[in-house]
């Protein structure tokens, strides 16, 4: 095989389910440093992130509001076993006790402030540059200067304190780096975890809690002889890993028992996307919330395409599975990807012999909510106010459309680039929807080159079309994240607020948005000088 993925772009082989490449996959010499040998799949066990709980309930009744973070470069056995494969430094969040992009937990209700102070190395050892971070609570809808804003930079020895509301419904949320034109390669590095906002929906539902409750955190990665993430953009346009994580770890195995369990699934990846699917019918699956939290009625499902940044909440159920049985969670066919050996697996579940030990907490209920009429103005009510939006409540209908200029090779939004914002000392704006409205978009990706994760920050939509159909069954929940496909046009409704300001619209394909697939819009009137300027109104600090 000598053909490379460039070729492979431009032969328009990509997407083909008959092509697989060897392990050995690269014909350029840019990539002779690549691993020759993989792990092999399905054979280290599978762990979670650790957890950082700031609940009432975890702490003597006391809820914690302030947590302490700091981003490091750290250097861990990802491929095996220390000793036996080399060890990978990444750049990753650190907990006040060590922990490792640890799950945060909160309560609806629950203000905090996280302090997060930039302790990488001041430039980044392979590529580089001067290792200046951003950190975006994906799910949040947090005031704009602690939104995560691209250009609202941590650089090297700052720290900077983000405040976040917790208003939401029960949600799987996740903080990953968002630095301006970094993005890609800090995620890629590692600055990515979980955060869960729970609420008294969840806990009234019966759906499985604690140990039967765990992220699934996917994404794939390239590593050099040395350990080292190897990083291959394919001229800005995606990264494509021969190497799947679940948590951090290639392909693991989890033993399960014969019951039901939650697992909160996002798309870690840079480029790749997944169609996820489960190798036995006896194990069955739902789909429970989505980006924004929980559906109005769980949807079972056969298979789910799961964009990057997207989260799908399921329920497995093991129950009708029998002893020793083993149940893979495997990708299929997704135009625009590119599949190595081993990149159609995800992980295995292996069934315990014998009844479940404990039946508690095992429910999926018929329906968590009945959508209904938002209420007026720019408060956050819950998923049921999302889930009620139509199309008719619009007050008004924007199109945007997501290109590659083949003029100068970037991607862009209605012709406009992060860098047009940024000439413009971030004034312009790509849409200014009043405070509380009611507005569709349609997101138009009229080429059949590369789908668009589009991610519409600060609110929650419903998904109304696509390419005028009904959307997938498992996207009828509240989103924040569109998978625009090729050739696609999604319409979306949603209404602005809680908060006022300017925020970010982006391709979360981070390759995209790096270069230089991002604008903003602004809801309610400009101000100036501007108290929630996403920039100045909480800058970070030396210390
Ligand atoms: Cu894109």
């Amino acid at each position: 095989m000598d053909l490379s993925r460039r070729d492979l772009l431009r032969f328009g082989l990509l997407g083909s389910a008959a092509l697989y490449l060897p392990v050995q996959r690269l014909a350029r010499a840019a990539d002779f440093r690549s691993l020759t040998k993989l792990p092999a799949p399905y054979s280290y066990p599978f762990t979670r992130p650790p957890s950082i709980d700031l609940r009432a309930a975890a702490n003597g009744g006391t809820a914690v509001d302030t947590l302490r973070m700091t981003m490091r470069q750290v250097t861990v056995p990802v491929l095996g076993p220390a000793g036996k494969w080399v060890q990978t430094p990444l750049w990753v969040y650190v907990g006040p006790n060590g922990e490792i992009n640890p799950t945060i937990h909160v309560d609806k209700g629950q203000p905090i402030r996280v302090y997060h102070k930039n302790a990488l190395p001041a430039t980044h050892p392979v590529h580089g540059y001067e290792s200046w971070t951003s950190v975006h609570l994906h799910g949040s809808a947090s005031l704009p200067q602690y939104d995560g804003y691209a250009s609202d930079v941590i650089k090297p020895g700052q720290t900077k304190l983000y405040e976040y509301p917790n208003m939401q419904g029960a949600r799987t949320l996740w903080y990953h780096d968002h630095g301006v034109h970094r993005t890609a390669r800090n995620a890629y590095a590692g600055l990515a975890a979980q955060y869960h906002l729970h609420d008294e929906m969840e806990e009234a539902s019966g759906i499985p809690t604690g140990a039967y409750d765990a992220p699934l955190i996917i994404r794939d990665a390239l590593f050099a002889q040395d350990g080292t993430l190897l990083w291959d953009d394919n001229d800005r346009s995606s990264l494509m890993g021969d190497i799947i994580l679940v948590n951090g770890v290639p392909w693991p195995v989890m033993p399960v028992h014969k019951r039901r369990y939650r697992f909160r699934i996002l798309n870690a990846c840079i480029s790749r996307s997944f169609n996820l699917s489960l190798s036995d019918a006896r194990a069955k699956m739902w789909v429970i919330a989505t980006d924004g939290g929980f559906m109005p009625k769980p949807q079972q499902v056969t298979s789910l395409r799961i964009g990057m940044a997207e989260r799908y909440e399921v329920i497995i159920d093991f129950t009708g599975c029998p002893d020793n049985a083993e149940v893979l969670l495997r990708s299929g066919d997704v135009k625009n990807n590119v599949d190595y050996l081993h990149t159609r697996k995800i992980m295995k579940f292996k069934v315990a012999v014998g009844p479940a030990p404990d039946l508690s907490r095992n429910e999926i209920p018929a329906e968590f909510y009945t959508a209904r009429t938002p209420t007026p103005g720019n408060g956050y009510t819950g998923p049921d106010e999302v889930m009620g939006l139509t199309a008719q409540m619009a007050v008004r209908t924007r199109r945007m459309r997501f290109k590659h200029d083949d003029g100068d090779g970037r991607w862009t939004i209605d012709g406009e680039t992060w860098d047009d914002v940024v000439a413009s000392e971030y004034k312009r704006v790509i849409a200014t929807p009043a405070a509380g409205s009611i507005e569709v978009w349609e997101f138009e990706n009229s080429s059949g080159g590369w789908f668009h994760p589009v991610h519409v920050h600060l609110i929650d939509f419903r998904i109304l079309s696509r390419n005028g159909r009904a959307p997938n069954a498992y996207e009828l929940g509240p989103k924040d994240v569109a998978y625009v496909g090729e050739g696609e046009t999604v319409k979306v409704v949603m209404k602005f607020g809680p908060h006022q300001g300017r925020y970010m619209i982006h391709c979360h394909n981070l390759v995209h948005e790096d270069y230089d697939m991002m604008s903003q819009f602004r809801v309610g009137p400009s101000v100036d000088p501007d108290p929630n300027h996403p920039i100045f109104g909480a800058p970070a600090w030396d210390e």
